[in-house]
């Protein structure tokens, strides 16, 4: 364990350094309550040295060969693993996730993510096109420059490695700015990136607040690449910082999923996937189902079971080996998740499940910002609770009688970023699947990823696609080199 007075620094060009303003934020461990350590609490001076360093880095960086850039980031994913308990140890009193979740999902993927993208950066093809008689294209896909990573605290270093990686690995530099409310898995991956011969200024992170850190990235001219995730009206603004400069930007924003139980679905496997997809991560998922809606013959086995179910999920202190249920990110998103239930409450809905705040879960934990799974019933589908994203352990259930009006029922809302489909229906899966307005849709299962897969949202939920050679092709910029015969 770190001592609890450590000051996590900035990381700027290979060195942990504090910030100019010589400033800090407390950082607040959620399952407690309580501060555990601080954050550099850094603004626009420390932004422009992250940048100076990056630029310096990028010459280097991005001619070195393929094969050596992909070595470095194999080695980080090894060292990923080695701190595995480490790492998964920090994430979990940072965030107040369970510690088996952290170790299980967040940071095994954060591994997979520095593999995936050095492996396939040695991969890629080149597009060549044949004018007839005339000329001879080929596409160049070189580095932009200095990419600019925001990400969000529900999934801190799972998020993070998933842009740091394929930003570097293509050869950009890059300023890193992990949330604020939680820093700790990020400064640990300096302290990797350092060990595994990362060249001094291709990753920088520089802590702080939103408005300070990440307005001052989105604003700087020499950040031409902005790859973005976090909350819908953030994404807006860092749009809207953007659009004057012609950054290249990538947004991952929130969501208001649907899941959708059809009676012919296996209810085993729909109402074990529909608990995970419900209260995984306490529903700070931004792929979480928190609409579920069941055909109406089912919908009463389905409630009782589910409600069963995700009774009996253990909602305890995050370090416990047996907690399934952690604690809320902070005091804010924990008002919010009791203002939505309370919303809910006034809008017709009847609690089925929780909606009132746990006792104290331990002596340790007396002041930490718990809630327990909650699920309402009985309220009308365009609801400002089934319409607005919650972030929370909370979801709706709603019935239907038809496989057009459910299609409407999950297309109503302004989010369009993940959905899932439980039906044994072969035919049905692919018509519903092809009109569900969401960049992925989940046939009889919930967060099953393939890295190489395309990743993102429509509509409020984003724009532009993570994974795979999309992501290979967001961090280049392609060329047309036309060479006449
Ligand atoms: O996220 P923010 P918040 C949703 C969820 C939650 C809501 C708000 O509904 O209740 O968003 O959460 C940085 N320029 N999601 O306020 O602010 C910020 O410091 C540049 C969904 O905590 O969007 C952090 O690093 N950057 C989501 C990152 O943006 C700015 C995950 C995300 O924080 C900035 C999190 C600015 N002006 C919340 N302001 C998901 N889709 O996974 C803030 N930031």
């Amino acid at each position: 364990m770190r001592s609890e007075s450590l000051q996590i620094p900035n990381f700027i060009d290979g060195q942990f350094v504090e910030p100019v303003g010589r400033k800090y934020l407390d950082n607040i461990e959620p399952a407690t309550g309580k501060p555990y350590s601080q954050v550099a609490d850094s603004d626009a001076r420390d932004v422009d040295l992250a940048v100076a360093a990056a630029d310096k880095a990028f010459v280097g960086w991005s001619k070195k060969p393929a094969a050596e850039r992909s070595k470095i980031l194999l080695g980080i994913a090894d060292l990923i693993e080695r701190d595995l308990e480490k790492l998964a140890r920090a994430e979990s009193i940072d965030t107040g996730k369970p510690l088996s979740l952290a170790r299980s999902l967040d940071i095994p993927r954060a591994a997979s993510n520095f593999r995936f993208f050095a492996t396939a950066i040695l991969h890629t093809e080149s597009e060549a096109h044949i004018t007839d008689n005339v000329a001879f294209n080929y596409t160049l896909r070189q580095p932009r420059g200095i990419a600019g990573l925001i990400s969000p605290w529900n999934l801190p270093l799972y998020l993070l490695s998933w842009k740091i990686a394929p930003a570097i690995a293509v050869g950009n530099t890059s300023v890193a700015k992990p949330s604020e409310l939680t820093p700790m898995t990020a400064y640990l991956l300096c302290e990797i990136a350092c060990e595994a011969g990362l060249p001094n200024g291709v990753l920088n992170v520089v802590h702080g607040t939103g408005p300070n850190v990440g307005g001052a990235i989105t604003a700087h001219p020499k950040v031409n690449t902005i790859s973005f995730t976090g909350g819908t009206v953030t994404g807006r603004e860092v749009a809207e910082a953007c659009a004057p400069l012609f950054k290249k930007v990538s947004l991952e924003l929130g969501g208001k999923n649907p899941n959708i139980i059809f009676a012919d679905a296996d209810l085993d496997a729909a109402i074990a996937g529909s608990v995970r997809s419900s209260f995984a991560n306490q529903g700070q998922v931004c792929l979480c189902g928190s609409r579920v809606f069941v055909e109406r013959i089912a919908y009463n086995d389905f409630i009782h079971r589910f409600v069963d179910k995700a009774s009996k999920l253990k909602l305890g202190d995050p370090l416990d080996e047996k907690t399934e249920q952690g604690a809320i990110v902070n005091k804010t998103q924990l008002d919010k998740v009791k203002f939505y239930v309370d919303l809910a409450q006034k809008e017709g809905g009847e609690i089925a499940l929780g909606g009132k705040s746990p006792e104290a879960i331990n002596e340790r934990c007396r002041d930490g910002y718990f809630f327990p799974p909650t699920i309402i019933t009985g309220l009308p589908v365009s609801c400002r609770t089934n319409r607005e994203e919650i972030f929370g352990p909370v979801v709706t259930i709603t019935p239907f009688d038809s496989e057009e009006e459910v299609i409407g029922y999950a297309n109503d809302t302004d989010y369009g970023l993940a959905s899932s489909v439980w039906t044994q229906n072969l035919n049905r899966a692919h018509r519903v699947a092809e009109k569900i307005h969401t960049g992925t849709v989940w046939v009889n299962c919930w967060l099953v990823r393939d890295l190489r897969v395309p990743f993102g949202g429509m509509k409020a939920s984003g724009v532009g696609r993570e994974g795979g050679t999309e992501a290979l092709h967001f961090f280049t910029e392609a060329k047309n080199i036309c060479i006449a015969k």
